[in-house]
This record gives C-alpha cells, structure tokens and sequence, in this order.
C-alpha cells in the first residue's frame, strides 16, 4: 500500500511540473486594452509599446490584448466596462471623464498651454496628478496622461478665418459640455458625438466638420470627407490611460509596478512620437487635397475674447483651488522660458 501512495505522490509531482502549455497560459494574465483610434495612428503605436513592455517587464507573465478602432466601445462605453470590471485598461480623452471627475474640465480650458512642453510639466505635475488620483473615488486609476495635441478645425463647407465663419456649422464636438459651450459660443451648430460615429457622421454630411489634432485627422482618413483644414491651436488635448479600480486592487504589487513602469516607458514614447508625426501629419494632409489655411493671431484673439466666459465656467466646476494652482504653474514655466 506504501509503495502504491509512494508512486500517486511521485506521479502527482511529476505532472505538477510539466505543465502542458495550455495550463501553463493559465497561469499568463490578460488584459484586454481598448482604444479608439486607428491601429495605424500615434495611439495605436504607443498601445504597442505599452504592451511590449508589460511582456517584457513581467516575463510573458502579463499579456496586453490591444483593441483599437473602438471595437470595444466609445470612450464612455469602457470607462463603464472599467468601473464594472468587464474590461481592464483604456486609453482615452479626459474631456470625456468629466462626467465622472468633473475637475478633468480643466484641461478643456482653450488656449490653456502654449506648448506640448508646458503641458507635461503641468500634467506631470503636482496638480495634473492630483486629478489624475481624483479617478479612484469613481472605479478608475489613471496610470500617465499621453498626448492627442493641438485641435484643430476641419469642415466640408469653406475656409474658417474667424468667429465669424463659424456662423452655420454643423460641428462635431466630444461629448463634453466645455466644447459644446465653446463652440456654441462661436456661432457653430455644436453637435456632441463620440469619436466612434465621427467618419460616417462627416461622409454623410450628418455633421459639417469636427476638431482634431492633424494626427487623428490622418490616421482616421478625415481628409477623404473633408476639404477645409484651418489651423486654430484652439485647445491641447491629452489622452489618459486608465484602469479598472476593481481590477487593479487584485493585482500583486509587482503586477503593478510592472503596469506604472511600462506606462511610464510608453508615455514618453507617445509624446515623442506624436510630436514628431504631427508636422509631417500636416505635409501629408495637404498632399491629400485639403485646403489649409491658418486663422491670423488677431482673429484667434477674437475667438479668445468671445470664449473667455467658458474659462469661468469651468474654474467653478474644477474649483478655484485647482484653477488658481495651473494658471500660477503656468505664470512660473513662462517666467523660466
Ligand atoms: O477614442 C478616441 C478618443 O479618445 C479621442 O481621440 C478623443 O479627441 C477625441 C475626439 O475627438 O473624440
């Protein structure tokens, strides 16, 4: 009897070490991460260099399955999916987190940053990652801010060379009311939609034009339904890649710093690689057919004087607090530059 137990131990060990492979992928967390762009495009890019690095830094041990073009849903839809838990990580516009941080508002404020530069010290910074952290008391943990850009306008109609020509507009705005009132203020038929209903909303003249860096507005192919690109600069728009709460407070602390390190390496990459695409996203834009023009400082001026009362608007929703502490930042990285 003693050698038969002897020999089920034995055989249990032996079997225990051998994993087959399947079993052994058991063992390999995945991480099903959406996005809403292209694959081709700066997200799509920077989505693959996260996913390189968590492979690298856990061993093969975490696995990243990158879903672009929003087939996991807009935006919104998977901020839901991470506070329920039904998918792990997203990377996405904060304009579209203010309806569950309202003090992610700020970075909607137009004509905030000069500069990418000014933005990462700013989004880096004490106050950008105190907003970041406000994420946790809604089901959400934000890891680092990427980069979407400058905004830009494009439209099927005419050339904009002011707030005058936004007069008629059908324009598509995120689904944010800063950009609404901003636009509605300007004259345009402000129409809210979410990023994922944008090309066919363009190509079936449901909308006029819509707002983008160039980067976007070449990588989701806004050239072949758009004929106008006029150069505002009207606002810098980041990214934030996100995790579910419920998810991430399952995770080990190796897990993790494994996720915080490699989000770290793909938001440096990100901002790199978006600033460098984006001028040759314009070259390219232009070699595509669409009539560019740049809207003159004194008419930007124009459209920041016709604005300006959203800026209020958005410090009583963010908080004087938050809102003093950015414009003070802002006054220090200009004094140094
Ligand atoms: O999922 C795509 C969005 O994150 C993003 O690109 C937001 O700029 C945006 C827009 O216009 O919707």
């Amino acid at each position: 009897m003693k050698l038969k137990a002897l020999f089920l131990a034995a055989t249990l060990a032996a079997g225990a070490m051998a994993l087959p492979a399947q079993a052994a992928d058991i063992q390999t967390r995945l991480i099903r991460f959406g996005y809403g762009l292209n694959q081709d495009s700066n997200q799509g890019r920077a989505v693959q260099v996260f996913a390189d690095e968590v492979a690298k830094l856990s061993g093969g041990k975490m696995k990243i399955r990158a879903v672009g073009a929003a087939a996991l849903g807009s935006d919104i839809q998977m901020q839901q999916a991470l506070i329920g838990g039904a998918q792990e990580m997203m990377v996405g516009s904060t304009a579209t987190l203010v309806g569950i941080t309202p003090e992610m508002a700020l970075w909607d404020t137009p004509f905030l940053f000069n500069s990418g530069e000014e933005a990462d010290q700013v989004l880096d910074g004490k106050t950008g990652q105190a907003i970041m952290h406000k994420l946790e008391d809604n089901g959400l943990v934000g890891l680092v801010y990427w980069e979407n850009g400058f905004r830009n306008l494009t439209n099927s109609q005419k050339p904009v060379n002011g707030p005058e020509d936004f007069s008629g507009l059908k324009l598509r705005v995120m689904q944010n009311n800063v950009f609404l009132e901003t636009f509605q203020r300007l004259g345009a038929n402000a129409v809210p939609l979410p990023f994922s209903e944008l090309f066919t909303a363009l190509e079936t003249k449901t909308v006029d034009g819509q707002e983008n860096p160039y980067n976007t507005i070449l990588s989701s192919k806004f050239y072949e339904v758009q004929k106008y690109l006029s150069i505002t600069n009207h606002v810098y728009s980041p990214w934030i890649v996100t995790a579910s709460k419920k998810w991430w407070d399952g995770l080990s602390a190796d897990e993790r710093d494994v996720l915080l390190k490699a989000a770290a390496v793909s938001r440096d990459f990100e901002r790199k690689d978006t600033r460098a695409e984006a001028d040759k996203a314009l070259a390219q834009l232009k070699a595509d057919g669409m009539q560019v023009n740049t809207v003159s400082p004194e008419a930007v001026q124009k459209m920041r004087e016709t604005i300006a009362p959203v800026n209020a608007q958005i410090e009583k929703s963010v908080g004087s607090d938050l809102w003093n502490a950015v414009q003070a930042q802002l006054k220090d990285i200009r004094k140094q530059s």
